[in-house]
């Protein structure tokens, strides 16, 4: 039987070497550091320690337990074995959720509502009918376009920006460096989920604001982020908001994590923050489905939502 070994940081492990020993169906679990590195078959991480899957030598295959691969290949001591990453309706559905509660609290107004509900103030203020409001999402893969449908549900006016085109019903698809202009210029507000890649790295910085839409009826463009804090230069996101070129955040991804005490978008009146809890990674959904994948491989089945290492996701 194969040995599957769980290297974890960031996350308390336990409940994850519970589910995994409950799923494993006879195939034996370990904790790093607590393992044989010669008995290991597959390795399920999740910022894994620098080096750690390149001590394992007859590691089969890797597995994320996020959607997100950045942590895993930031790793400079990776194996030559496939890499597969979480596609599942549990974290897309969470995903999903997030980006309509963001897109629905900055149409309904609720920063002006939690406001005025400190005062005891009852008034209407009215809103933006949502099929007058552009949301442009920034990476359409499996969690951007589940996002767009749900969105295009509600009536919002929907676009995405990926770097192949996308043929979805009532949704425009932009794709390239070269359609980028047009994308943002219909944007009030840009919805980020893009994996974070050498490419990727800082796009959402002023000078990509400046080109979002100003004569939208939110009164000004908006961001959400819940890819990666990476993808966000900080400063300009204050700078942005301070003079106006953003309206307003939510950000629940951030260059440090957490973030820390001292950062200004803790108290920041035009920012929600959220504690890179978008679409958490939940075993008791996740590791039925890295076992699925563990036995497609031992059939000798390909494995599914394999990650492409050149292109980094
Ligand atoms: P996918 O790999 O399915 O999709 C990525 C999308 O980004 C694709 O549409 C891809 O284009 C597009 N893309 C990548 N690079 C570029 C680029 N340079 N220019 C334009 N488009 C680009 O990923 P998921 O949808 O599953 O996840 C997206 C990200 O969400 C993850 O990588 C992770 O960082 C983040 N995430 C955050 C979570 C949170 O809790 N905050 C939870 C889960 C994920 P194409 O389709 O053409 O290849
Ligand atoms: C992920 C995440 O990538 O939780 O799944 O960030």
């Amino acid at each position: 039987m194969s040995t599957i070994l769980l290297a974890i940081s960031g996350w308390e492990p336990e409940a994850w070497l519970e589910r995994f020993r409950a799923e494993a169906k006879g195939r034996a679990v370990r904790l790093w550091p607590d393992a044989d590195p010669a008995a290991i078959d597959y390795a399920c991480v999740w910022k894994q320690p620098a080096g750690v899957l390149a001590k394992l030598p007859k590691l089969k295959a890797i597995f994320s337990l996020g959607a997100g691969v950045d942590h895993l290949l930031a790793d400079p001591a990776l194996p030559d074995v496939p890499i597969a990453r979480i596609v599942d309706a549990d974290l897309t559905g969470r995903m999903t959720g997030h980006v309509a509660l963001h897109v629905l609290l900055h149409q309904r107004k609720m920063k002006l509502y939690e406001a005025q509900r400190r005062e005891r103030l009852w008034r209407d203020l009215g809103e933006a009918p949502a099929e007058d409001v552009r949301v442009g999402i920034l990476g359409m893969g499996t969690l951007g376009r589940a996002a767009a449908a749900l969105l295009r549900q509600l009536g919002f006016k929907v676009a995405g920006f990926s770097h192949s085109p996308k043929v979805i019903a009532d949704i425009e698809s932009f794709a390239g460096e070269a359609a980028m202009d047009a994308f943002l210029g219909r944007s009030d507000i840009l919805v980020c989920l893009l994996p974070l890649t050498a490419e990727t790295r800082g796009i959402l910085r002023y000078d990509l604001f400046r080109r979002l839409a100003r004569d939208g009826a939110l009164g000004g463009p908006v961001l959400i982020n819940a890819g990666r804090g990476g993808l966000q230069v900080e400063a300009d996101i204050l700078r942005a908001l301070d003079d106006g070129t953003l309206v307003a955040a939510s950000l629940d991804v951030f260059e440090q994590e957490p973030l820390p005490k001292a950062s200004p978008f803790w108290d920041h009146p035009k920012v929600y923050v959220t504690p890179h809890n978008a679409a958490s990674s939940d075993p008791k959904a996740l590791v039925k489905n890295v076992i699925n994948q563990i036995e497609r491989f031992e059939r000798g089945l390909p494995l599914e939502n394999l990650v492409d290492r050149k292109r980094g996701y």
